[in-house]
């Protein structure tokens, strides 16, 4: 595999040479490594059908369908639309996905170590998807906010961000919010996982899903910890220049995979909407998704 690194990047690689129809399951294997190490592989000079791409996601675990019919491809289930361009004259998936800070499946009980994109319509300005490696963010986390955290648990919840579906027009807000805390209880995580495979410790919270701490016998703990971790991490910049954010870019034909273990991911969106689609293929690789997760 011909893998570079990212000019000006510290974060993320490019593999040029992979086709996912000739690679080996050693190839496969390969590609996982490099993608809980380098964090984010792009993978160039892609052309497949959405029934290729979902064959290349199980290539590489077990594919998770999405939980939401409205997110799904017409054609192919398994695989998840962003989009605000037409499909046949129809809108298919849901525009403007992921705007906020977080990981996929956060909510879960059991989130997915694997994301791929594959971008179809590529906006001209404001190309990209914002990154922070949470891994490195626990890291340089000053030894005061590390002790904070040590043994604590945290709460996720999809309730700030759930897209209001066409079948909840006119429905009271207290009965869609009672329907998603049903369907998606709110899930506890240990605020600090440890990743399967490189051992590095990940601190598992977003702007997005992240809802309270708490100890480990469960007491609440004090809401401006959760905000200080945030401010620190870089997930309340809105000017997006704080030194762990990454914006990665692509072009046509890339696929982006990436370890949903320990990134954060913010979609960048146009204020002025320019057609902009992408597929999504979440996957479930070999390991557990952090060491000693209950499923
Ligand atoms: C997820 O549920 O994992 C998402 O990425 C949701 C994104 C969205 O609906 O905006």
């Amino acid at each position: 595999m011909i893998v570079a690194k990212q000019p000006g990047k510290t974060l993320g690689v490019t593999i040029s040479d992979f086709d996912p129809a000739t690679a080996s399951d050693a190839d496969f294997s390969a590609l996982k490594k490099i993608v809980h190490t380098e964090k984010i592989a792009v993978l160039r000079g892609q052309d497949l059908t959405p029934s290729q791409y979902v064959q290349l996601g199980r290539r590489l675990g077990r594919v998770e369908r999405y939980y939401q019919k409205m997110y799904w491809h017409p054609e192919e289930p398994d695989v998840f639309v962003s989009s605000n361009v037409p499909h046949n004259g129809e809108q298919i998936g849901v525009p403007r996905t992921g705007k906020f800070w977080h990981a996929d499946y956060e909510f879960m009980p059991e989130p997915f170590g694997l994301t791929l994109i594959y971008p179809q319509v590529i906006p001209k300005v404001n190309r990209g998807t914002y990154f922070i490696d949470m891994g490195r963010a626990y890291e340089a986390l000053p030894q005061r906010l590390k002790d904070a955290v040590e043994g604590t648990v945290c709460r996720h919840s999809v309730q700030r961000y759930f897209k209001i579906r066409p079948t909840d027009v006119y429905r009271p807000l207290v009965e869609v919010l009672a329907d998603v805390e049903a369907e998606t209880p709110t899930v506890t995580h240990p605020t600090v996982t440890v990743h399967p495979v490189t051992g590095e410790r990940i601190l598992y919270l977003s702007e997005g899903f992240a809802l309270s701490l708490a100890d480990a016998e469960g007491n609440d703990l004090d809401s401006g910890l959760l905000q200080e971790l945030l401010d620190a991490t870089g997930q309340t910049d809105d000017t997006f220049s704080h030194p762990g954010i990454h914006l990665q870019t692509f072009e046509q034909g890339d696929i982006l995979v990436w370890d949903n273990r320990s990134l954060i991911h913010r979609a960048l969106h146009t204020s002025q909407p320019e057609p902009t689609s992408s597929f999504r293929v979440t996957v479930h690789d070999e390991h557990p998704f952090y060491e000693g997760i209950r499923v």
